[in-house]
């Protein structure tokens, strides 16, 4: 038992969503407990526990005589609404219980290892992905990230502020990257693929390049009762003709995967006809020139579908990662730490996706038995997570010694 299970049932009850799984958005008070969770596990294994000025938490561990740039491991504690236990603080929990291996072991890693938590990793705040690790690699502009703005009308700066962090002080951390050797992230496996391959853990291949647009469809609202149907411009009809078209272009392309899971009416009520409609495409494809060419055909499908309703319409590409394969090295080392381990790519973003712009970064996954994930079935047998925990441990301990 590595304890990865006792840890993940101390935080069961943080941040749930009444609708059902985990509503977890970043710099807001559940984060702030679960950061306070993972300090006080840190701490409690003497690691040096900082949070630096993007709001990634870091927790060293620096053995007597090691020397050289850190390997890094950790991951999320952030979650989408309506989210499972799993995705992200899986990793978290299994980078503790991993240090805690080591040490049973009588292992200590001839180089500093460091955990790190990146904030606001699922977007579901401030509507782009991987925040934390971006503003960590340049991967955003600081200006245009602290002007995101969320639901509740705050910007990324007002909450900044609120957590204790400056907002002036956000941006790309040169020193901390060149201070890295190379960072691996376990993640729970967000599909089925380990349970087709009957195995506990996969070292990870490559992420999907994905994005994520903003459509705004603009029409007139008016009585539902006194407007006749022929005197209608009813962005609704035009946005739900729209996601129908979209998912038909998804559907054409083989590989390609696009989905519209949150939509927003303007004002929404029942007697209303809208006067807009918002409504979020995720698009994804391993092929970065696909993705393009699939984004420009739902921007036609949505002119047309706003053009049919007499509407009009925007669309706002609010991140965009290309398709990233895991460095080659570095995986060629997992698979000697861990020769059982079959390699996956997937289709989920993660902050070793945004990292490996810079470092060279790899991934574990661990078994899900239900294959689902953002949502409240996502699951790792507590048999799994052991042997996640100690893949984990296996692949920081060779890489100590070889990198
Ligand atoms: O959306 C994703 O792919 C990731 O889970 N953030
Ligand atoms: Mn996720
Ligand atoms: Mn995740």
């Amino acid at each position: 038992m590595t304890g990865v299970a006792r840890m993940l049932g101390e935080i069961a009850s943080i941040g749930a969503d009444p609708r059902g799984g985990y509503a977890r958005v970043g710099y807001g008070p559940a984060d702030r407990e679960l950061r306070e969770w993972f300090t006080g596990h840190a701490e409690a294994r003497g690691l040096d526990v900082h949070r630096d000025r993007n709001g990634i938490v870091w927790a060293w561990w620096r053995p007597p005589g090691a020397s050289g740039t850190a390997i890094v491991t950790g991951s999320h504690l952030d979650s989408v609404p309506g989210g499972g236990a799993y995705d992200g603080p899986l990793g978290v929990a299994s980078a503790l219980a991993a240090v805690d291996v080591l040490r049973a072991r009588g292992e200590a890693p001839d180089r500093p290892l460091a955990i790190a938590v990146f904030p606001e990793e699922e977007g579901s705040r401030f509507g782009l992905a991987c925040l934390g690790s971006r503003l960590m690699a340049g991967a955003v502009d600081p200006d245009r990230a602290l002007a995101l703005v969320d639901r509740e009308g705050d910007t990324l700066a007002d909450a900044l502020r609120r957590d204790g962090l400056e907002p002036g002080a956000v941006g790309p951390d040169r020193a901390a990257l060149d201070d890295i050797a190379c960072f691996v992230e376990l993640h729970v496996e967000q599909g089925r693929g380990l349970v087709d391959l009957g195995q506990p853990v996969a070292i990870g291949a490559a992420i999907l390049g994905h994005g994520r647009w903003r459509v705004t469809i603009d029409g007139q609202g008016n009585h539902a009762g006194t407007t006749l149907m022929s005197d209608r411009r009813d962005p609704m009809v035009a946005a739900a003709r729209a996601v129908i078209e979209i998912r038909d272009l998804a559907r054409a392309i083989p590989d390609a995967r696009a989905t519209v899971g949150r939509i927003e009416p303007v004002p929404g009520g029942t007697n209303v006809i809208a006067s807009r409609v918002s409504f979020w495409v995720d698009a994804r494809h391993p092929d970065d020139a696909v993705t393009a060419m699939l984004i420009a055909s739902v921007r036609d499908a949505v002119a047309t579908a706003a053009a049919a309703e007499g509407c009009v319409a925007t669309v706002h590409e609010e991140s965009l990662s290309p398709t990233v394969d895991f460095d080659r090295s570095l995986r060629e080392r997992l698979r000697d730490a861990l020769p059982d381990a079959p390699e996956l790519g997937t289709g989920a973003g993660h902050d070793a996706g945004v990292l490996a712009e810079r470092i060279p970064t790899a991934m574990l996954f661990v078994r899900n038995p239900t294959g689902v994930s953002h949502s409240p079935e996502e699951l790792v047998d507590d048999a799994d997570a052991d042997l996640g925990a100690v893949a984990l441990a296996d692949a920081l301990g060779a890489l100590s010694r070889s990198v």
